[in-house]
């Protein structure tokens, strides 16, 4: 019985070269449909004896860039056949020829390994990035790798995910021809010249040698880079075992160890968190044919910290920048960091100094505002004050030319009222980076009531110019990260005046697999700067200052690092958090005053307790429509707060423990549970259900 599945793959011949060409797009990602065309290419190729070589090729704009993620979930029986088509190709009688263009990378590089013979275009990257997805290479990659490149590189490529191009990868022996020229025309020629050559080179056949050390090594370092994961450890245990075992033993154990990884939550995160990232930058209403503006020249406003780092990503992405400051010293303070931090790249390698100089050639440092009538886009980032905030926005409106796009870098202010003083509110945006902002990947984009369409297309599309993953939010105080930030802080601080130490709750977000707790994050950035925002916004609210424990430690003047002391003692400018006997009174007395009589908090308490206030906080926001889905919050939190990849981000993770336990763990708190979060718990669902039903409700 034929198999229903409509194929993917196009055959064709040149004289006597088959050529099978998968055609599913955008990435020909290894989808039903090509395993069952492929291998029916393959055999009646086998047979057929004017046929005397085999080239694979990706049609459109790539190779195979993978399995097809979205099949993960499917029954092994449904699941795409990777491992048996490659086994057909490492089995087949005549040579093979992968054709690679564009991203060759996991089951599709693997696919490329499967066959005698790879050439590729002079921009073809290749790569094994499954470890990005909580995964491992499930289709031979980690038994044919280490047998082409030895197991230090093999290690390197596979644990880092990172692809490398056609030039190194041939250097390495893992292509054996780049082509100039056309693709399929150089790989028929190549195909022609190999037609009889016998033996044919598998590589399944060759030794893998065994290196203890660099194994040892990345044993290592995977406690270090791969904290608390779990595919990287099957990854070294998987290409040792390519060393000491025959090819067969080492695959059928790779299988094993894949369906392990595939099922695991962390995999299950890591999948949410590829395709979460993508979904943030579809907005319904925006398409191709929005209007955007091309962004050639920007301006900043603001040489300190933020100012800096944000011209750094325009200067990196060859925009020119004109930063305005006030007075001389700001200004060269300001240019001065950027040089700084430039030159500290070049000394690690990571920048040419030729790059370090044409980056510091499209800076124009000036004291005037007015050089900035030429600018496509300028972005404010001065000091968090509302009235200083107002009264630039009023001087830029008079210098900035027609069509300019006027963004805020405010992380707590009400975009909507800064854009109120300007005769351009439709053009005004908020443009919320994350410090450092050079690093940092997050580019929260704060859609005001009146902000145009053509403004937040172009902002989504500029956000990937410069690297940065962009999500859409709407105005309220501390916007999406911030906000539930501050709601996990004062769950964070009830539990501590409730008996749990602030170590205690540090140590239990680093179990969880944040860089930093709370408290550790508080004393980095300054406690002083929550402290002024909760001022702020009590202000703002009419409200008296919360007297919390932690604003006594602001008085006190331990403001965190930058003093020495905040939550915790910095000793002799250290960097190190040590535990304060001194704050450790403070709190004893602020409980007696409170009348609390302590009680011990276990970890996963902690752990259930402040996730449960973000995922809460979270469904907050999405009622409110402040982010359009739950994934959004998810990308936000994974990009701009250190939440872990491998947990899917805080509404995913709440969904993996079930919407009923969360809403245990919140009302155990005696924490007010969201409607929303209420709902689903009470319906059975999930936060990607809540997303799945709201698209839909949407188109
Ligand atoms: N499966 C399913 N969909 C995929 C996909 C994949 N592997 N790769 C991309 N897409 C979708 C993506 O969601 C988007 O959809 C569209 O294609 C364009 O992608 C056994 C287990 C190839 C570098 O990890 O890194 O093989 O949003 O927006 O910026 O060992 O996509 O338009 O609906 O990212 O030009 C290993 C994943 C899989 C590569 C192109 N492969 N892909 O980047 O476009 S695991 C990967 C990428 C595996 C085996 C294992 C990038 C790209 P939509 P895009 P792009």
């Amino acid at each position: 019985m034929t198999d229903p599945t409509p194929h993917l793959i196009r055959t064709s011949r040149d004289g006597d070269v088959l050529i099978l060409t998968i055609d599913n797009p955008p990435v020909n990602a290894f989808s039903p449909g090509v395993p069952e065309g492929l291998k029916a290419g393959l055999d009646a190729a086998a047979t057929d004896d004017t046929v005397r070589a085999v080239v694979i090729i990706g049609g459109g704009r790539t190779f195979i860039a993978g399995a097809d993620i979205r099949t993960f979930n499917l029954p092994r029986e449904q699941a795409p056949d990777l491992r048996g088509t490659i086994a057909k190709l490492d089995a087949f009688p005549k040579p093979t020829v992968a054709a690679l263009h564009g991203t060759a990378l996991g089951g599709g590089f693997e696919l490329a390994l499967g066959c005698t013979y790879r050439v590729a275009t002079p921009d073809a990257k290749v790569g094994l990035p499954e470890v990005k997805l909580g995964l491992l290479p499930g289709a031979g990659g980690t038994q044919r790798l280490p047998r082409v490149v030895g197991v230090k590189k093999a290690l390197d490529l596979i644990l880092s995910g990172t692809p490398v191009g056609a030039a190194p990868a041939r250097d390495l022996g893992l292509i054996d021809e780049i082509v100039e020229g056309d693709l399929l025309t150089g790989a028929v020629a190549f195909a022609w010249r190999v037609a009889d050559v016998r033996p044919l080179p598998r590589i399944s056949e060759r030794p893998a040698q065994p290196d203890p050390e660099a194994i040892e090594a990345a044993r290592q370092s995977i406690r270090k880079t791969h904290r608390g994961q779990l595919s990287p450890q099957f990854i070294v245990d998987l290409v040792d075992l390519a060393t000491r075992t025959p090819f067969n033993e080492g695959h059928a154990e790779e299988g094993v160890k894949f369906v392990q990884a595939k099922d695991s939550p962390q995999s299950r995160g890591m999948r949410h968190m590829f395709f979460a990232e993508r979904e943030a930058a579809k907005i319904p209403g925006l398409d191709k044919t929005t209007p955007t503006t091309d962004i050639r020249r920007v301006g900043v406003i603001g040489a300190g910290t933020m100012g800096g780092g944000i011209a750094m990503n325009f200067l990196n992405a060859g925009i020119p920048v004109t930063i305005v400051e006030t007075a001389q010293e700001n200004l060269d303070r300001g240019l001065n960091t950027i040089r700084k931090t430039y030159e500290a790249s070049a000394a690690k390698g990571r920048l040419k100094p030729e790059d370090v100089q044409k980056r510091l050639d499209l800076l124009t440092p000036t004291l005037s505002m007015n050089d900035l009538g030429d600018a496509d886009l300028i972005i404010e980032a001065v000091f968090e004050d509302m009235a200083v905030k107002k009264d630039i926005f009023t001087r830029l409106d008079a210098v900035a030319k027609p069509g300019a796009i006027l963004a805020t870098n405010t992380s707590t202010l009400d975009v909507g009222e800064i854009a109120a003083v300007t005769s351009r509110p439709e053009q005004v945006i908020g443009l919320h980076f994350f410090s450092p902002a050079n690093i940092m990947k997050l580019l929260e984009i704060v859609r005001a009531d009146r902000t145009s369409d053509s403004v937040l297309a172009t902002s989504l599309k500029l956000s990937r110019t410069i690297g940065k993953v962009g999500v859409v939010v709407g105005v309220c105080n501390g916007f999406v990260g911030n906000r539930m930030l501050y709601a996990y802080r004062e769950q964070a601080s009830k539990a501590v005046l409730e008996g749990a130490t602030p170590q205690a709750v540090d140590a239990a977000m680093n179990a969880l697999g944040l860089p930093m707790g709370p408290y550790a994050m508080s004393d980095m950035a300054g406690l002083d700067i929550g402290y002024m925002a909760r001022r702020a916004a009590a202000e703002r609210a009419g409200q008296p200052m919360p007297d919390d424990w932690v604003d006594r430690v602001v008085q006190l003047g331990r403001k965190g690092q930058k003093t020495g002391a905040g939550v915790y003692d910095y000793p002799d400018g250290s960097r190190t958090p040590v535990p304060s006997p001194a704050v450790d009174d403070l709190i004893q007395a602020y409980r007696a005053e409170k009348g609390v009589q302590p009680r011990e908090a276990t970890q996963d308490d902690l752990i259930a307790r402040l996730t449960a206030t973000l995922a809460n906080e979270g469904a907050r926001i999405l009622e409110e429509g402040i982010a359009l889905r739950a994934s959004d919050i998810d990308t936000i939190y994974t990009y701009g707060y250190g939440f872990p990849a491998y947990r899917g981000g805080p509404m995913h993770y709440a969904s993996e423990q079930g919407l009923t336990t969360v809403v245990q763990t919140l009302e155990r708190h005696g924490l007010e549970v969201a409607p929303l979060l209420r709902r689903l718990a009470q319906e059975g669902k999930t936060f990607a259900q809540y997303d799945a039903e709201r698209a839909k409700s949407q188109t």
